[in-house]
């Protein structure tokens, strides 16, 4: 399918002929990555003011006003990072390597693009950014026949019956995610199984390669999701157990095999032990013996192994209510804290469920101190309205990261998983991609804003969720006051509108089983998932107290003792740790029962006003992306409302208590 370029565009700016640096670019090292940031120079130049960039190698910065790429080695902006200055009409783009220099020249033409690049601006430094984040990477959860799991944006791009897939569409994927710092790409589902095994043979490995290389001309490594059972299926061993010598060396020989062809493979994510994947459980071994066993094996290569966190019992029985899949993450790998090898790192989802519209921050951060970690959200909207419903995610993501969890020191989750609060090397922050082979790479339009901004704020967690907005809007629609305004207003109400027509106060599921979309209360209720909200006549919600499951005191303090009472309880967690009666009432004065019935009208009546936000931009938007948005946010308009109803009409008939505004219950 043909492709757009997302928000690399580069629409025309007013010309500013009076810039006196764009008279050329010279730079003198040459190498891919140097290459592929003065193309994207010249293509922005090209696009902003229809002027050719001309290519100099020859000419000493103080001579003439240009644009001058600089390695600098003893810069101290870290190996990633890059400083931009203007100097006697000069704009220097320095790096201490060239991936600074490419990272540095997307920032400086984000700066042009804003116009907050002006002649006659004062010398000196412009920016100096060395990345938060070390890893700072986008998991596919794409399979080898095409499909993708919990994709929204149509088939993979990597993928198609079997095959790797590499044509223009790998090169321009490899410039959206370099365009925001990303940095490692696992281009395959963690549901590792059939001809997936197989990506480490001999197979794949060539075309891996061509994919790799792309991948490296943009400052990306190529990281493969790994099924642990591959030595049985693949080697025909009897057991995967990773403390077995044939396994072991099994692995290391297939290691040796494919860094050979693929040298410098990033490494592979791991999901075991969960929904049915194998892992070391079988054999009585801990997750650290596993972990460790493939980390042996890809140590003298340089590779990493990322393992995920997302293990808990799938086959619960909703009647037991001792057993708290909200516990599972911490109970498994909390005592392993210390255990795992030094190119090991641990990726936890954010919350300790499944990336519901809100949830705690898992107590993991804050309680492992001796491990590496990553922390993994989901830009794929699979519980966030699929794409169909506009939901920009980047404000949650922003409090994920300032939550302070109350361990010593550095203790925010931003502290942690830059390495800063434990000094670790090996960390970072990793989202389950959106993407898909759609023209417009996301399905809906906006959100894109959710791909770009995980990549700005895993490079930059200072920025604000509004800062992303407005570079994202700016880069994707040009430089327009209203549209600018416009769209970021529907932007940042998005979130908070999206939770307050499905499940408010921290509840979350509620959804279809199996595909998730669309309101059903008790889809999860009476399944073996462990996602329960427990509703009956008198109240809602999970006890997690000390009364309860016993959650709340896996966090270190203050917040175990916050969560442990109703009246401290964060409200809008209030269900997520207490079960509360529906007279309960709240800190607005309203009873539990009007604050779900007012929370439901008022998301859905906020997504109309969307809609009427999107629809004052007619003519003001390229008419395709106009017309795409508007049916999507058409949909969600009705969608919200069938959400507030199904919700609504549960509720008042579980409590028999009627809205006190008397508003249509069906
Ligand atoms: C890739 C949830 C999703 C699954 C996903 C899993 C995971 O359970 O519904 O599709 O599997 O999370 O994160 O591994």
């Amino acid at each position: 399918m043909a492709y757009e370029m997302g928000w690399l565009t580069y629409q025309k700016l007013s010309l500013q002929k009076e810039l006196p640096f764009l008279s050329f670019l010279c730079c003198k090292e040459e190498d891919t990555l140097l290459l592929s940031a003065a193309e994207e120079l010249r293509q922005a130049i090209l696009g902003f003011y229809g002027m050719e960039l001309p290519y100099r190698k020859d000419i000493a910065p103080d001579n003439k006003p240009g644009i001058y790429f600089k390695i600098n080695p003893s810069g101290a902006y870290g190996t990633e990072g890059y400083r931009l200055y203007y100097e006697k009409g000069s704009v220097v783009v320095e790096g201490n390597t060239s991936k600074g220099i490419l990272y540095g020249t997307f920032q400086f033409i984000r700066k042009l693009q804003q116009g907050l690049i002006k002649a006659g601006m004062e010398e000196g430094i412009i920016e100096e950014k060395s990345p938060d984040n070390p890893l700072r990477m986008l998991n596919h959860w794409d399979n080898m026949d095409g499909s993708i799991e919990r994709g929204y944006a149509g088939n993979s791009f990597f993928f198609k019956e079997n095959e790797v897939i590499v044509n223009g569409r790998t090169r321009a994927y490899a410039r959206l995610a370099a365009s925001v710092g990303i940095n490692g790409v696992v281009i395959n589902n963690v549901n590792v199984k059939g001809t997936a095994t197989m990506l480490v043979t001999d197979r794949y490995l060539s075309s891996l390669r061509q994919v790799q290389q792309i991948f490296a001309d943009y400052g990306i490594k190529l990281f493969l999701s790994l099924n642990f059972a591959a030595p049985m299926e693949l080697g025909g061993l009897d057991s995967a157990d990773p403390l077995a010598e044939e396994v072991r060396s099994w692995w290391k020989l297939r290691m040796e095999e494919v860094y050979r062809k693929l040298p410098g493979l990033g490494g592979f994510l791991i999901k075991a032990d969960s929904e049915g994947r194998p892992g070391p459980f079988t054999y009585g071994r801990s997750h650290s013996e596993g972990a460790n066993m493939l980390a042996e094996a890809v140590k003298p290569h340089g590779g990493l192994i990322v393992w995920r966190c997302f293990v808990y019992n799938c086959l619960q029985d909703w009647r037991d209510k001792k057993t708290d899949r909200a516990r599972a993450s911490y109970d498994n790998f909390m005592p392993l804290d210390g255990s795992f090898a030094e190119n090991v790192i641990l990726q936890i989802k954010n919350g300790p469920m499944d990336f519901q519209v809100r949830e705690p921050v898992t107590p993991l951060f804050g309680g492992l101190k001796h491990t590496n970690q990553i922390l993994e959200v989901q830009i794929a909207q699979e519980y966030t309205g699929q794409q169909k419903h506009v939901c920009y995610l980047i404000p949650s993501f922003k409090k994920v990261l300032d939550f302070h969890t109350g361990c010593k020191g550095k203790d925010t989750v931003a502290d942690i998983v830059s390495g800063k609060a434990f000094g670790n090397r090996h960390c970072g922050m990793a989202a389950v991609a959106n993407t898909g082979d759609e023209s417009n790479w996301t399905g809906h339009d906006l959100a894109a804003a959710n791909l770009f901004g995980f990549g700005r704020l895993a490079f930059d967690a200072v920025l604000t969720p509004e800062e992303i907005a407005a570079e994202w809007i700016c880069a994707t629609f040009g430089s327009n006051d209203r549209v600018m305004k416009v769209v970021k207003k529907l932007l940042l109400m998005s979130w908070p509108a999206y939770e307050k027509y499905t499940s408010p106060l921290g509840i979350g599921w509620m959804v279809n089983p199996s595909h998730h979309f669309g309101p059903n209360v008790d889809g999860y209720e009476y399944d073996r998932w462990g996602t329960y909200h427990r509703a009956d006549h008198l109240g809602i919600g999970v006890d997690r107290s000390s009364r309860g499951t016993g959650y709340a005191a896996l966090y270190k303090e203050p917040n175990a003792a916050l969560y442990e009472r109703k009246e401290t309880c964060p409200e809008e967690l209030l269900l997520f740790f207490h079960y509360v009666e529906y007279s309960y009432v709240l800190k607005s004065n309203k009873t539990l029962i009007q604050h779900i019935y007012d929370s439901h009208f008022e998301g859905a009546d906020e997504t109309e006003e969307m809609l009427l936000l999107w629809k004052s931009l007619e003519g003001e938007i390229e008419q395709g992306i106009y017309a795409r948005v508007l049916s999507r946010l058409l949909f969600q308009a009705e969608h919200a409302k069938e959400w507030r109803d199904v919700v609504c009409s549960y509720f008042y008939r579980k409590s028999g208590i009627p809205d006190e505004k008397g508003r249509e219950i069906f």
